[in-house]
C-alpha cells in the first residue's frame, strides 16, 4: 500500500469480526441521485465499502422504484425520503447532518441535504471497517458551518511550507489537466465533513483570476463538487492594478468596485456554488488597505458586498502584524498585533465576513495560548485556523500527533464578562450567538501519495477534520479511530501507534521549545531546525529576550508588553501574575532569570535541559516500537514510516545538544547532571575526514559541529 487511499482503505475485516455481522444488507438504494450528486457518490462508497469490509458485491438501484427493503442500505435526503415513502420528520437535524440507523442488518442513511447523506455514509462504512454492527440511531450535526481547508499552493506547483511533493492542482501557471488526485483528496475531506477548499496560497497571485484560470477553477469545482467540497480562492488585494491595469487598488475607489464586482460575477457564472474569499492583506508584505487609510473591514466589505449576491463568504485573516518592527523596544509585541489590528473593527463588518484567527498570538508554535483575539469581537463572526502542515513541528519529518495541541486551545475558557467562554463555543457561533463560524485547516497536501509526505501525520488530518465537526471528541479515541482504519485491527498495532503518537508532541516540545518559549526554530524561512539565536533580531521572530542572565518575553500589564492585559479579567489575572501562571507558558508572559524556580522545583534553566533530554530520549523509543510490528503492516508503509522515525531520532538529539549548548553557553549555568557538554565519545564532523567533503561554515552557528 502506497497511502493513496488514506483511511479509506475498506480493508477486508478479519474472520472473527466478520462473523459478528450477522445481516448483511442485499442492495443500496440510492434516493433522486444523478450521477455528480454527492447521494450518487455515497452509494457508490457503500458499495465499494461494504464489497472491500465484507467480501459482499450489493447492487445499487439508483431509481426509487422499489419499496425499501427490510434488508437494504437506503441513502438520500429526508426530503426525498419524505417524497417517497411518507413523512420522515427528523427535526433535530441542521445542514449538512445526517440521521443513521442500522436495525438488525436494515440500514437508513438520511441527509439534511446530499451532503449530510454522503457524511452518514461514511460514518456507517467506518463503523463496520472498525468491525462495529450494533444497532444505532443517531443524529449527528456539524458543531459549526465552516470547516474549511486552506491549500498554500501556488500557480507555479510550489507549495509554500509543503512538505510532499508538489501541487495536485497548478503546475506552470494553470491548473493541471488530469485531477484525479483533487478527486481523491476531496473524497478523504467529505469523509470528514470538510466542506470547502481554498487551494491556492493566501500569499495569492492576482493570476489566479484569469479567464483561462478561472475556468481551471471551475475544473477543480466540477471535480469536488459530487463530493460535497465546495471551493473558495485566496485573493491578491492588489488585483485590479497588478492584473486589472488600474491606477489603484483603494478598495472605496469606485474603478476597483467596479473591477472586483464584474471579476466576482465571472467567477460566479463558472462556479455557482464558489464558496467564498480568503483575503491576507496588509500582512508579512502583501498588499492592502492599510495603503490607502482605509481599514481593515473596508476591505473585507468589499468583498462581502461582491459575493453577497450569490450566498458568499469572506475569510478575513486576523494574522496582520509588522513584520518590521523593532525588536529591542520592550512594549512592542508581534503577539499584540490582532487584537490591536481588530478590536476596534468590531461590529464594522458585514454578516458574511468572518475573521480568521490562529490558534495562538503568534504563528502555530508548539505552544501558545489561546489568541485573545477570540474574546474581544464579540459582534464578529470568528473561525479558528489551525496547521496541519506542521510547519513548526518538524514539517513531517518528525512524528508530532496535534490532536491533544488542538483539544488544549478549542477546550480553553477566556471567560469573557465572566461567563463560560470555550474557544469552540466562540468559534461554532454559540457563546456570542452568530450565524457563521468554524474551522479553517491549513493542509498542504502534495502528490507524494503518502499525502503529506508521511503516513503518521495523516492522523492529524484525521483529527482535524473530526474535530471540526465534533470539538468535544477526545482526541486519543480520533487517534484509534484512525489507526484502525489505516492499519488494521492488530491490538499490538493499535497500542503501539496510540503510544508513540501521544507521546509525540510532549516529547517534541521538550526537544525544541520549552516553558512557553515557542518551538526555537530557524526564523528566517525554513522552520525546520533549531536556530535559538535567530529570534531576537528581526521583526519576524518571536523574541524571546534571552540575555546571559534572563529570559522570557514580558507581557505583563504594568511592566511589559500588556498582552496579558487582552484577555479578560479572569484569565488576565492569572497569566499577568508570576505566581499563577502555568510553567508551560512562564516564558511566554514574563521575563525571569534562569535561576527562577518553577511551580515544578526546577530551575528555568535545568528545566530546559532535563527537557531536552527527556524529549529527545522518548524519541529514540519511536522507532524500536515501530520495528516491533514488523510483519503486521504492509511493507512500504512500513519502511516509509520506520525511515523518518530513525531520522527524527537522530534530529531530536541535533536539536537536544542544540538548545542546551546555546543555553549553557549564554548563562554559564553547568548543568547539575553534568550531561550538556560532555559527550567524551563524540567524533566531531571535522576531525573526520570524508572523501570529496571540506570543513565549512555553518549558520546559525549553533547548528555546527563541536558547538557544544
Ligand atoms: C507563516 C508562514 C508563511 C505564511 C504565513 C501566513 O511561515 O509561509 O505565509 O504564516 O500564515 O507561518 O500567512
Amino acid at each position: 500500500e502506497n497511502g493513496l487511499n488514506g483511511w479509506l482503505r475498506y480493508a477486508s475485516l478479519p474472520e472473527a469480526q466478520r462473523q459478528q455481522a450477522t445481516s448483511i444488507p442485499s442492495v443500496i438504494v440510492a434516493l433522486n441521485s444523478t450521477t455528480t450528486s454527492p447521494v450518487y457518490v455515497a452509494a457508490q462508497e457503500l458499495q465499494a465499502g461494504i464489497e472491500g469490509v465484507l467480501g459482499a458485491k450489493l447492487q445499487v438501484l439508483h431509481e426509487p422504484e422499489v419499496t425499501a427493503s427490510s434488508l437494504s442500505v437506503l441513502v438520500g435526503t429526508v426530503a426525498a425520503y419524505t417524497s417517497k415513502y411518507g413523512n420522515r420528520n427528523i427535526s433535530s437535524l441542521i445542514a449538512d447532518g445526517y440521521w443513521l440507523s442500522v436495525k438488525a442488518g436494515s440500514v437508513i442513511i438520511l441527509g439534511q441535504n446530499e451532503r449530510g447523506a454522503l457524511y452518514g455514509a461514511f460514518d456507517y462504512l467506518s463503523r463496520i471497517s472498525q468491525g462495529n454492527f450494533a444497532d444505532v440511531d443517531v443524529v449527528s450535526n456539524p458543531d459549526a458551518p465552516i470547516r474549511w481547508v486552506n491549500q498554500w499552493d501556488n500557480l507555479e506547483g510550489t507549495i509554500e511550507r509543503g512538505y510532499a511533493g508538489p501541487s495536485i492542482f497548478f503546475s506552470d501557471g494553470l491548473v493541471v489537466k488530469n485531477l484525479t488526485r483533487v478527486s481523491q483528496y476531496a473524497r478523504l475531506l467529505a469523509s470528514l465533513g470538510i466542506n470547502a477548499i481554498v487551494p491556492n496560497n493566501v500569499n495569492a497571485n492576482p493570476n489566479l483570476l484569469t479567464a483561462e484560470n478561472i475556468e481551471g477553477l471551475g475544473r477543480i469545482a466540477d471535480i469536488m463538487r459530487p463530493y460535497g467540497v465546495q471551493v473558495g480562492i485566496s485573493l491578491n488585494f492588489a488585483s485590479p492594478e497588478r492584473l486589472g491595469g488600474l491606477k489603484t487598488f483603494d478598495p472605496l475607489d469606485a474603478t476597483v468596485i467596479k473591477w472586483w464586482t464584474e471579476k466576482t460575477e465571472a467567477l460566479y457564472k463558472r462556479v455557482p456554488d464558489l464558496a467564498g474569499y480568503l483575503v491576507k492583506a496588509n500582512s508579512e508584505g502583501q498588499p492592502g488597505p492599510l495603503t490607502y487609510n482605509r481599514t481593515l473591514a473596508d476591505a473585507a466589505n468589499l468583498f462581502a458586498k461582491a459575493v453577497q449576491p450569490f450566498g458568499g463568504i469572506v475569510m478575513f485573516r486576523a494574522f496582520v502584524y509588522n513584520h518590521l518592527a523593532d525588536w529591542t523596544v520592550w512594549r512592542a509585541d508581534r503577539a499584540n498585533a490582532a487584537v490591536e489590528f481588530f478590536k476596534h473593527l468590531d461590529g464594522k463588518f458585514l454578516d458574511n465576513v468572518v475573521v480568521q484567527i490562529k490558534y495562538g498570538p503568534i504563528d502555530f508554535q508548539v505552544r501558545e495560548p489561546a489568541s485573545p483575539l477570540f474574546a474581544n469581537i464579540p459582534l464578529t463572526n470568528t473561525a479558528i485556523e489551525l496547521q496541519i502542515t506542521q510547519e513548526y513541528l518538524g514539517q513531517q519529518s518528525h512524528l508530532v500527533y496535534v490532536g491533544p495541541l488542538w483539544k488544549e486551545i478549542l477546550d480553553f475558557d477566556l471567560k469573557v464578562d465572566g461567563k463560560p467562554s470555550a474557544v469552540r463555543d466562540i468559534v461554532a457561533g454559540r457563546r456570542f450567538n452568530k450565524k457563521l463560524g468554524g474551522y479553517a485547516g491549513v493542509v498542504n497536501v502534495g502528490t507524494n501519495t503518502s499525502w503529506l509526505g508521511s503516513h503518521l501525520a495523516m492522523s492529524n488530518l484525521y483529527a482535524y477534520g473530526r474535530l471540526a465537526w465534533n470539538p468535544k471528541q477526545d482526541a486519543q479515541a480520533l487517534l484509534q479511530d484512525w489507526i484502525r482504519l489505516s492499519f488494521g485491527h492488530d491490538r499490538s498495532v493499535l497500542d503501539t501507534i496510540t503510544k508513540i503518537s501521544m507521546e509525540s508532541w510532549p516529547a517534541y516540545e521538550n526537544y525544541s521549545g520549552n516553558l512557553g518559549i515557542q518551538t526555537l526554530t530557524d526564523i528566517l524561512y525554513t522552520h525546520f531546525g533549531p536556530g535559538p539565536a535567530s529570534q531576537d533580531n528581526n521583526g519576524w521572530g518571536q523574541w524571546t529576550r534571552a540575555t546571559s542572565t534572563h529570559i522570557g518575553m514580558d507581557r505583563t500589564i504594568a511592566n511589559g508588553t500588556g498582552n496579558a492585559g487582552q484577555y479578560p479579567p479572569e484569565v488576565a489575572k492569572v497569566y499577568d501574575n508570576i505566581e499563577t501562571t502555568p510553567d508551560n507558558l512562564i516564558l511566554w508572559f514574563h521575563h525571569v532569570p534562569y535561576t527562577h524556580r518553577l511551580h515544578s522545583g526546577k530551575t528555568v534553566i535545568q528545566h530546559f535541559y532535563d527537557a531536552h533530554y527527556e524529549g529527545a530520549a522518548v524519541a529514540q523509543t519511536f522507532a524500536p516500537a515501530w520495528e516491533s510490528l514488523r510483519g503486521k503492516i504492509d511493507a512500504q508503509r512500513f519502511d516509509e514510516v520506520l525511515f523518518r522515525l530513525k531520522y527524527q531520532a537522530g534530529h531530536a538529539i541535533v536539536w537536544r545538544d542544540n538548545i542546551c549548548g546555546f543555553y549553557h553557553n549564554l548563562s554559564g549555568i553547568p548543568d547539575e547532571a553534568k550531561r550538556v557538554g560532555n559527550h567524551p565519545w563524540r567524533i566531531q564532523a571535522e576531525s573526520m575526514a570524508l572523501l570529496g567533503f571540506k570543513p565549512t561554515g555553518v549558520t546559525p552557528a549553533e547548528a555546527a559541529s563541536n558547538f557544544t
